[in-house]
């Protein structure tokens, strides 16, 4: 009875709340509860409705860095930082839609003031980011609008006495600012999917922003879900993974060479094939040398002939070789994407080791591989998660707390073993990489 009563309490307060704050104060897009804002956020948001009326929706990038409704960017170059805040009004009277627009504020004698305001596009945010140049000029503000559904449209803004100017517009599906051609300054690299499957490059010339090169990508992509830079081979690579159907990804190669922009990867030619995986296996730079990897994945020793649900995968992680002819192996490792970690084998492991795993103690054994899925006596290590209110427990069985991320702790224990594979607790600490959640 108790307990029923605390629960429908704690639904009236949480209801309270939120209606609370979004119908009086503050409404932020996506969010229940307003997040507290600072001093700092209060004073540019009551600048704000002082100049546009009190009925409007802030809304914050979607993606990218800057999250904030309150986008902090020195962009007249004067050392001090102007707000960028996107909102849409509510119009409580007429069907009138609201519409997205952006405000810049600044500080005037020593208080926030709304400077200039201008109609936006689309619906959303969907990021924004700031190029800067080696001619100083620091004063361009990149913007992604989410058009609808499907269409996105990026805008590049000059700063001025005049205001926020518009440079160039373009649609794209994924963007990304970063230096391609390898000569200091960033790019934009607009990827599109919809109506046509480009890769777009807009270099920033003195003062203008110029559509430089052009290529196109595999058709058969529905959404791009990483951009990578990635330094090999004495010059820059863009990797780009892309979704094909529900559940795969493949990867995509860019370079800039002397024929421009080049897609080294496609089923048409001698380019490389576009390598296919499941979906939540990005390209990505594992070991942090800079050069990015593509992880395929593969059984490991002796998992073979193994029912799929019983299967143990190891990952085998390539890259483009030096004659862009092939992909090169780097290293294999263990993915575990549901205990969120991955470890790389230490070189003399490849195609030597697989593993046991106890599924409901979430416990990994690697052992040296002879022929057989029985372990004996060749284990070499087990690694292991748990919460870390359990943690100390284990620690008791010979188990080391190597590190913890959130409330997971990732427990190691080395075997008494004078194998030739045996590895040390230093290899462990190098070799294993936390994933990120999700
Ligand atoms: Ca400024
Ligand atoms: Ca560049
Ligand atoms: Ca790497």
């Amino acid at each position: 009875m108790m307990k029923k009563y605390l629960s429908v309490f704690l639904i009236l307060c949480f209801a309270l709340v939120s209606s609370g704050c979004t119908s009086t104060f503050l409404s932020i897009d996506g969010l229940i509860m307003a997040p507290k804002l600072n001093e700092e956020q209060t004073q540019i948001y009551h600048a704000l409705i002082d100049s546009v009326g009190k009925d409007i929706k802030l809304k914050y990038p979607k993606n990218g860095e800057e999250r904030s409704p309150f986008v902090l960017r020195d962009i007249d170059n004067d050392g001090q930082d102007e707000a960028i805040v996107f909102y849409e009004t509510v119009s409580k009277t007429t069907e009138n839609l609201s519409r997205l627009r952006i405000n810049v504020l600044d500080v005037r004698e020593e208080r926030w003031d709304s400077v200039y305001d201008k109609a936006a596009y689309g619906m959303d945010v969907d990021q924004v980011l700031f190029p800067s140049y080696d001619d100083g000029q620091e004063d361009y503000v990149v913007v992604g609008f989410q058009m609808n559904q499907n269409e996105k449209k990026v805008c590049v803004y000059e700063f001025s006495e005049y205001g926020l100017q518009e440079m160039m517009q373009e649609p794209y599906s994924a963007l990304a600012l970063m230096d391609i051609d390898g000569g200091g300054e960033d790019e934009l690299l607009l990827l599109n999917c919809t109506s046509d499957h480009t890769a777009k490059v807009i270099k920033y010339m003195t003062g203008s922003f110029v559509s430089q090169y052009e290529t196109g990508m595999d058709t058969s992509v529905t959404e791009y879900t990483s951009i990578t830079r990635s330094v090999q081979n004495g010059g820059v690579y863009i990797y780009v993974d892309g979704r094909r159907g529900t559940d795969q990804i493949g990867t995509e190669i860019l370079k800039i060479s002397g024929r421009g922009l080049v897609n080294l990867t496609g089923s048409t030619g001698n380019r490389l094939p576009i390598l296919p995986r499941r979906a939540g296996l990005p390209s990505q730079d594992v070991d942090g040398d800079g050069v990015v990897e593509i992880p395929q994945e593969q059984p490991m020793p002796g998992y073979a002939n193994v029912s799929d649900t019983e299967k143990e995968m190891q990952n085998v992680w390539v890259t483009v070789n030096e004659n862009e002819d092939d992909y090169q192996q780097q290293f294999i490792s263990y993915y575990n994407s549901k205990d969120g970690y991955n470890f790389i084998f230490p070189q003399k492991w490849e195609e030597k080791v697989t593993v046991t795993r106890e599924l409901d103690t979430n416990e990994v054994t690697f052992f040296e591989y002879q022929g057989n899925l029985s372990m004996d006596d060749r284990e070499l290590l087990r690694l292991k998660t748990q919460s870390q209110a359990s943690a100390t427990v284990d620690q008791e069985s010979g188990y080391l707390a190597l590190t913890s991320r959130g409330k997971t702790t990732y427990l190691v224990k080395l075997a008494q073993t004078s194998s030739a594979l045996a590895i040390t607790l230093e290899m462990v600490s190098n070799n294993l990489q936390i994933l990120n959640a999700g």
